[in-house]
């Protein structure tokens, strides 16, 4: 097992990790993967184990693999909201879906580099910008491109998520100083057609490659309780953990359900489930960082801190997602001091 060297932060009582030791994790993910396949069948087992038998094997391989007391802390920020042009069912920021978002332009690069600070100032380590764009035109990813210097310049990891990229737009995002790039699969590919119609399942696998191949970090997951199925949640998880390299970081994400959206009234999924979903992430993917992502808020402490004993090692902090609520800073604080787990 790992045994992090910790240090007092500066600013405050808090503990921080010593981070070193883990690159080595991020490493080995990067290797091919030639040992694990994981078939849909074999994943479905895993998540129909007993309960207890399932986090036991899931935070067995975790302990093999990370500090299980440390957690990787991100802050999100919407560089751009809403108007978008695509037509995913979960997504409040659709143009073409009647929610409460106010479309805003292009944030000014003064402002963004303000919240990153703040962001770090708060014991984030990495910061990533989100637009509500399809994907991004030349003339809108250049002031992006000078936001990423900026932020990286804070000594903060960068992190963007800006939809589809066109051939050359990964090297200028590499030549910025990207460390993550964050495009998600969302589902299984039998169930994407259901959820959205405007980008196909091989569009997003080809914009993954394209990061991967400028060796920016991948960063992709889903969103589950959109209706899909137990074997299909098992299929994204498949997909994931199947690629040649598996991302680095896998954001599971609970959709939250936004008024005025198609997938607005689904039936809520069983937050067991959802544990279950991030064991099965971490026993397929032993090297990634699971991320639980958006859901949080709705959430108890109790699951949250199931979420964790399954192998969940990552979460967004700070009060929003990108248009959504997240907990309060200082909620997770509480949080982690009372499970006694340390941010990286
Ligand atoms: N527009 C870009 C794109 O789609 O790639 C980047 C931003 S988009 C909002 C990033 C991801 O947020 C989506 O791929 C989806 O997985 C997640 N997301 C969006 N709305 C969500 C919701 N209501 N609940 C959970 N996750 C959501
Ligand atoms: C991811 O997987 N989840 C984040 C991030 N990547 C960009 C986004 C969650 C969005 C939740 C809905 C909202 O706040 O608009
Ligand atoms: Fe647009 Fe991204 Fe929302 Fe889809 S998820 S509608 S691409 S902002």
């Amino acid at each position: 097992m790992l045994e992090p060297a910790t240090t007092p932060a500066a600013s405050n009582n808090e503990v921080v990790i010593n981070t070193d030791h883990l690159k080595a994790n991020l490493d080995k993910s990067c290797e091919p993967n030639t040992v694990n396949r994981w078939s849909v069948d074999d994943i479905v087992a895993l998540f129909e184990l007993p309960f207890s038998d399932l986090m036991y094997r899931a935070q067995t391989v975790h302990r093999e693999n990370f500090d299980p007391n440390a957690v990787q802390v991100s802050t999100l920020l919407s560089i751009k909201t809403g108007g978008c042009s695509e037509d995913c069912g979960y997504c409040p920021q659709a143009a073409r879906y009647h929610t409460e978002v106010e479309n805003e332009p292009l944030m000014a690069l003064d402002d963004v580099v303000a919240a990153a600070k703040e962001a770090k100032d708060n014991g984030a380590s990495r910061f990533c910008m989100g637009a509500a764009w399809r994907g991004p035109k030349q003339r809108d990813l250049e002031p992006v491109l000078k936001m990423i210097e900026e932020v990286k310049a804070l000594g903060l990891e960068t992190c963007a998520t800006l939809g589809m990229l066109k051939e050359g737009q990964a090297e200028q995002l590499k030549e910025a100083g990207l460390d993550y790039y964050n495009h998600n699969l969302d589902t299984a590919p039998e169930f994407y057609g259901e959820v959205i119609t405007t980008r196909t399942y091989q569009d997003r696998l080809e914009t993954l490659e394209r990061v991967r191949s400028q060796n920016i970090h991948v960063c992709s997951g889903g969103i589950i309780g959109m209706g899909e199925s137990r074997n299909q949640r098992a299929g994204l998880l498949a997909q994931l953990a199947n690629m040649e390299q598996p991302p680095e970081s896998v954001p599971i994400n609970l959709l939250t359900q936004v008024e005025g959206t198609p997938l607005h009234g689904t039936e809520e999924l069983d937050q067991l489930e959802f544990v279950r979903t991030i064991a099965a992430a971490r026993i397929t993917m032993p090297t990634s960082y699971v991320r639980l992502s958006a859901g949080r808020q709705g959430m108890s402490e109790s699951t949250q801190a199931l979420c964790f004993l399954a192998g969940a090692n990552s979460i967004f902090y700070g009060e929003k997602l990108l248009t959504t609520g997240n907990p309060e800073a200082d909620t997770d604080k509480q949080l982690f001091a009372k499970l006694g787990i340390n941010k990286i």
